[in-house]
């Protein structure tokens, strides 16, 4: 039995991670290949509290060092219980924010040192990194814009427009950094040419 492929998804708030994460699951599903498909922070019943407590605001104020080791000790647990079990028994594991949200919340938005996240990578991680990211990419105005018509704004989506360019362009520098890995998409264009781009960066690993 060969291992399966980890797929992330990334980007901004309102971007259509969640939109395409469904899509490449009814994709991969209709090509018999099984997959499945999780969340961060979150997808474990521990992480999904810890996922509660990082996105209410009603949580006290969170010492940004707290934020980032709440952000591991999910991943952690979702590694251990969740996507390692998945990739060694084949299956494909698509999962909306991994790691690179980190770097590019936690790095850009918040200021966080890179080596400090890198340590953190390395320790909970070990030599995992995704297949396959897709990075969709907007300017922030309209990923507000579609995430506002959702209603409330949690903890995260409360930041200033600033942030949101920070965390954008931490992204595209990760993008940069790692060109085989993270493939940038436009995610400002009409949903089907989205998904037409996603299926032929896809389609490589499908051979
Ligand atoms: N976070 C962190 O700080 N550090 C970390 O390490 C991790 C996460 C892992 C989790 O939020 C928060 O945790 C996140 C970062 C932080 N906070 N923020 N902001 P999340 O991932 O659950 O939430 P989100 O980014 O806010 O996701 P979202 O707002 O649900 O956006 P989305 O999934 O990218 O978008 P969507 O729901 O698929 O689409 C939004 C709307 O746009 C919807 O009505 C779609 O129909 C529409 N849409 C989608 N694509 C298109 C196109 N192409 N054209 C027109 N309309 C479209």
């Amino acid at each position: 039995m060969s291992r399966g492929k980890f797929i992330t998804f990334e980007g901004g708030e309102g971007v259509g991670k969640t939109t395409n994460v469904a899509f490449v699951e009814n994709y991969l599903k209709a090509r018999q290949i099984p997959v499945v498909v999780t969340r961060e922070p979150g997808g474990t019943a521990l992480a999904e509290k810890l996922r509660s407590l990082l996105l209410d605001k009603k949580t006290e104020l969170i010492a940004e060092e707290a934020e980032l080791l709440l952000m591991f000790a999910a991943r952690a647990q979702h590694l251990k219980h969740v996507i390692e079990p998945a990739l060694a028994r084949g299956d494909w594991v698509i999962c909306d924010r991994f790691t690179d949200a980190t770097y590019a919340y936690q790095g850009g938005g918040r200021n966080m040192k890179i080596k400090t996240i890198e340590w953190l990578e390395n320790l909970v991680q070990g030599n995992l990194r995704p297949d396959l990211t897709l990075l969709l990419d907007a300017p922030v105005r309209i990923g507000i814009e579609r995430a506002r018509k959702r209603g409330a704004f949690d903890r995260f989506e409360s930041e200033t427009v600033q942030f949101f360019e920070d965390v954008r362009r931490a992204y595209l520098l990760q993008a940069e950094i790692n060109p085989k890995r993270i493939k940038l998409i436009k995610a400002n264009q009409p949903l089907a040419d989205v998904q037409q781009i996603i299926i032929s960066v896809l389609s490589p690993l499908l051979r």
